[in-house]
């Protein structure tokens, strides 16, 4: 086999900045995405890093994404900030509002952030994290694509629908976890079919609704929730929450608007900050500590936190550089010259 091509993380970052810049993205918005593909590939979640360019470019080339969109802020002194990404990519609009979530979160105990009219496509580690490092829990969640069944049922209707979380942690990483609410993200099952390989049973069925493990045939059916109803409830209610609460579209409304799952969907987002402080002040504990207690117990069992492999992979990374395939390679050298 051949050997891997190792890049800087710096080095990685330019490369794709260069590329969303070549497209025609505005420089801050070329920058916030890069930053967070590349973070992808640092820390080992290949169904969001560099495999998601094409995605983006492909998008960008039908015009279904505002290259040059500029995120309005819209702030009425509540607990409730809206940033408008005007048809541009969400990465842009969250960096554009997180300082004010996090000033207002502090200010109030608790706020929220409504992104509107967005192309999504990352992961969602990246919003709760930069609240952990304000000293902020959060939480963090958008419909995507209709491609999930409800549990009992076998037809696409709810999206792949992640969904994260994250609590400071005192001079460490934070406690983050971070998933699609379907047994694996739809990129999961992409990885497969470009690899050739069966995806694992449970997570997806055919379009006659029989349990497959062949990617075309999964991403032709439908994929399933996890943890049966309890994934599918959850699923649901980030429908309700980030779809018909904001206004915006839920995963079924998103497949219809992009007419199809050739291009990444666009919908809107929610993002809920709380400061443990506010919440804990009359009880005289501490809440950071408390969580302390409980995640070293997690710890002493053996047991690894979500998040822990991704914080390792990005030390390495940092350390060492991201080794990427010939055909990665190729692919990033074709994009710059497109
Ligand atoms: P994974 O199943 O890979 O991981 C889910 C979470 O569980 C991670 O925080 C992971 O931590 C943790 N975890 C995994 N194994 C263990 C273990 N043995 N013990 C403890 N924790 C564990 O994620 P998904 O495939 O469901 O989702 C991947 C990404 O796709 C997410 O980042 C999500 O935001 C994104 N996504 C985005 C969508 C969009 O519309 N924008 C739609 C769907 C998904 P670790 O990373 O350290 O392994
Ligand atoms: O992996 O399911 C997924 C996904 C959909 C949109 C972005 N990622």
């Amino acid at each position: 086999m051949a050997e891997p091509h190792v890049l800087s993380v710096d080095a990685l970052l330019q490369r794709v900045e260069t590329i969303f810049e070549r497209a025609g993205v505005r420089r801050e918005s070329a920058k916030a995405v890069a930053g967070v593909i590349v973070a992808g590939e640092r820390d080992s979640c290949k169904s969001h890093g560099i495999y998601r360019i094409e995605g983006c470019l492909k998008v960008l080339a039908a015009g279904k994404v505002e290259p040059n969109a500029v995120p309005q802020l819209h702030d009425a002194g509540t607990s409730v900030i809206e940033v408008d990404a005007g048809g541009g990519f969400s990465n842009p609009a969250f960096h554009a509002a997180r300082d004010l979530l996090a000033e207002r979160t502090r200010a109030n105990g608790i706020a929220a952030l409504v992104i509107r009219d967005c192309l999504h496509f990352s992961a969602l580690w990246h919003d709760v994290e930069a609240l952990a490092e304000e000293g902020l829990a959060s939480l963090s969640m958008c419909p995507s694509y209709s491609f999930v069944a409800p549990a009992g049922g076998t037809e696409q209707l709810l999206g792949t629908n992640p969904f994260a979380f994250g609590w400071p942690r005192p001079g460490g990483d934070p406690y983050v976890f971070d998933f699609a609410t379907s047994v694996a993200a739809r990129g999961e099952i992409e990885l497969h079919r470009r690899a050739g390989t069966p995806i694992p049973e449970g997570w997806a069925i055919d379009r006659d609704g029989n349990p497959t493990t062949d990617p075309d045939a999964a991403l032709d059916g439908a994929m399933l929730t996890f943890g049966g109803h309890k994934g599918s409830a959850i699923s649901t209610m980030i429908e309700l929450l980030a779809g018909a609460m904001l206004g915006e579209f839920m995963s079924k409304e998103a497949l219809d608007f992009m007419g199809g799952t050739a291009l990444l969907p666009r919908h809107g987002a929610l993002v809920i900050a709380l400061d443990p402080r506010t919440f804990a002040a009359r009880s005289g504990r501490d809440p950071l500590a408390e969580g302390e207690t409980l995640l070293t117990a997690i710890g002493a069992q053996g047991a690894r936190l979500p998040s822990e492999r991704r914080f390792a992979a990005r030390r390495k990374a940092m350390r060492d550089g991201i080794a990427l395939s010939e055909a990665e390679l190729a692919q990033l050298d074709r994009f710059e010259k497109d």
